[in-house]
């Protein structure tokens, strides 16, 4: 059984043997996608922490980059048991992070949850300017935009993107859904998408619920 607390305080200490050898002897026990969802929630816990000690100065940028690093590392262990790409499709959806903002991680675990679900994912990666959603709106006429974003800045331009879908007259028809630690249900509305999430899982869950 996989100890989710101390997970948890693994990842916040940077401790990349223990969270390592924690989750391949998990994945090693079959666990179930519930399972695996809390120990990826565990993580997203520790790096909060993480986040929480940079602040306070006690952690610097390195130990970010070191963050993001054992992250990625730890989702790789974990992807077989978060689910494989699904052969059966039930809609598309464009995803990147938004201008301004480098981070990655969140949105790949989103990514590779909703490919598990069925949904087909074009990826369009970080940093991404209002006018690159909208060419991939117009390119493959998704169902719905998943956009990602961690910095306080990003939820300007998320907003900036949407304004960016209304102008170029293909708002109506898409759904957009907005996640990253930052989104709040005051800042979905600030912003006019039309949903948010701090949790993959559950924006999968609500992608799933705009398709059937
Ligand atoms: C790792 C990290 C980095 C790494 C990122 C590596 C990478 N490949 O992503 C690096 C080193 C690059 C980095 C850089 C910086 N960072 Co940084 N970083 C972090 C840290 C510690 C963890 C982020 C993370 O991966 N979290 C774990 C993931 C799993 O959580 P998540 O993103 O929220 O994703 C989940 C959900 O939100 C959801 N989700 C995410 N996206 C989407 C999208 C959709 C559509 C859906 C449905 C769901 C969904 O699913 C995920 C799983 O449940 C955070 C601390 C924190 N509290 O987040 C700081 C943090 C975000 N960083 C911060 C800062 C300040 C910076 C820098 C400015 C530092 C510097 N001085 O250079 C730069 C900025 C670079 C830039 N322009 O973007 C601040 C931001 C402050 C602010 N309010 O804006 C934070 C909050 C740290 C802090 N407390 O001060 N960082």
């Amino acid at each position: 059984m996989l100890d989710y607390e101390a997970l948890t305080k693994a990842v916040g200490d940077l401790d990349e043997e223990d969270v390592m050898s924690k989750l391949e002897a998990f994945v090693a026990e079959n666990p179930s996608h519930e399972e695996a969802q809390k120990a990826v929630a565990a993580c997203q816990s520790g790096m909060a922490i993480v986040g929480d000690l940079f602040e306070q100065g006690e952690y610097f940028v390195g130990d970010l980059i070191f963050a993001g690093e054992l992250l990625t590392n730890a989702i790789e262990i974990l992807k077989p048991v978060l689910g494989q790409v699904s052969s059966e499709k039930i809609g598309t959806i464009v995803l990147g992070t938004v201008a301004g903002d480098l981070h990655d991680i969140g949105k790949n675990i989103f990514r590779s949850m909703a490919e598990a679900a069925g949904f087909e994912v074009h990826d369009i990666g970080i940093d991404q300017p209002a006018e690159a959603f909208v060419n991939k709106v117009k390119e493959v006429n998704p169902e719905i935009v998943g956009m990602s974003g961690v910095l306080t800045l990003a939820l300007e331009s998320m907003k900036d993107t949407v304004d960016a879908f209304k102008a170029a007259g293909i708002r109506d028809n898409i759904k957009v859904i907005i996640g990253g630690n930052p989104v709040t249900k005051e800042a979905c509305e600030q912003i006019g998408a039309d949903a948010f999430t701090t949790n993959a899982a559950e924006g999968v869950k609500i992608c799933q619920s705009w398709v059937q």
